[in-house]
């Protein structure tokens, strides 16, 4: 069923209410979990704390972990195994790219910020991956679930370096669903369709592409936290329990259009 009662769930990139993360956090915890939160950096501390204060529960865990720090990922994950025991899924919501790299043509964009994007973007999921493996933090088996974009799949203007990444993402999670399917650890990565975010601002001509999902999209509107929320929860629960290496759009259908 879909109750998550008594499981834990790490959320990672909450940055903001608007964050994907969390809505996500927000669809889990409705769901009966118990929460761990980590965040990027000391800026970040606050608004992750307030906005756990607003949920039902008050066992939440709040840590930061930066992503491009393999020490920080470790001293993170080592002390969410000593707090709680055993998780039982995790959900990456991290992503960054120069912004001066979003804009204009692909192929401007330089060697720094390709690895960067790689970096915080891609290579962040299989590190956590593997640190949550040698911790034999998911000891119960797990649900990874990470968020994607369909710049990932195809050309979508201005995107561009992100796109890049993504498609590595993509490819990762194929990768690790595979090689932690053994354990019983899925993997499984949501599309959402383009959400007014702070990430998102930094995309050049962002309001366009929300102008068009509306009125090309099957459902003609925009897609929401709550949305991707619910697909994530689904994703964490048993329901979900045959789907790994897999990529779920929640765009209101805009990737099957022209
Ligand atoms: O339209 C959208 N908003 C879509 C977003 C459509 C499809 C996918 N996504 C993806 C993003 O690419 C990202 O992977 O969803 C994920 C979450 O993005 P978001 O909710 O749109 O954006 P935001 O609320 O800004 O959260 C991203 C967070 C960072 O926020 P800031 O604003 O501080 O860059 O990623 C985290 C951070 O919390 N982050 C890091 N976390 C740990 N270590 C790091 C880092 N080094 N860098 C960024």
């Amino acid at each position: 069923n879909l109750s998550l009662e008594g499981r834990t769930y790490v959320v990672m990139g909450v940055a903001n209410k608007r964050s994907i993360a969390w809505g996500i956090a927000q669809s889990l915890s409705k769901a009966g979990a118990r929460l761990v939160f980590t965040y990027a950096g000391e800026r970040l501390e606050k608004n992750v704390r307030q906005l756990a204060e607003t949920l039902d529960r008050e066992d939440s865990l709040i840590l930061p972990c930066d992503i491009t720090d393999d020490q920080a990922i470790k001293e993170a994950f080592g002390q969410i195994k000593e707090e709680v025991g055993a998780i039982h899924g995790l959900a990456h919501c991290i992503a960054f790219a120069n912004k001066e790299e979003l804009e204009g043509e692909y192929l401007n964009v330089s060697r720094d910020g390709f690895l960067l994007a790689q970096n915080i973007s891609s290579y962040s999921l299989t590190a956590v991956a593997k640190v949550v493996r040698d911790l034999d933090l998911m000891k119960e088996g797990g649900s990874i679930v990470t968020m994607t974009y369909l710049g990932g799949e195809r050309v979508v203007k201005n995107y561009n370096v992100m796109g890049v990444a993504k498609a590595s993402l993509d490819a990762s999670v194929r990768y690790l669903a595979n090689d932690l399917g053994k354990d019983n650890i899925r993997v499984n990565a949501i599309s959402a369709g383009p959400i007014r975010t702070l990430s998102a601002k930094g995309i050049g001509g962002f309001n366009d592409v929300l102008k068009e999902i509306e009125a090309k999209a099957p459902l003609r509107r925009l897609t929401n936290q709550e949305e991707v929320g619910d697909t994530a929860l689904f994703l964490m629960s048993d329901l979900s329990r045959g789907i790994t290496g897999e990529l779920i759009h929640v765009d209101s259908g805009f990737n099957i259009t022209g």
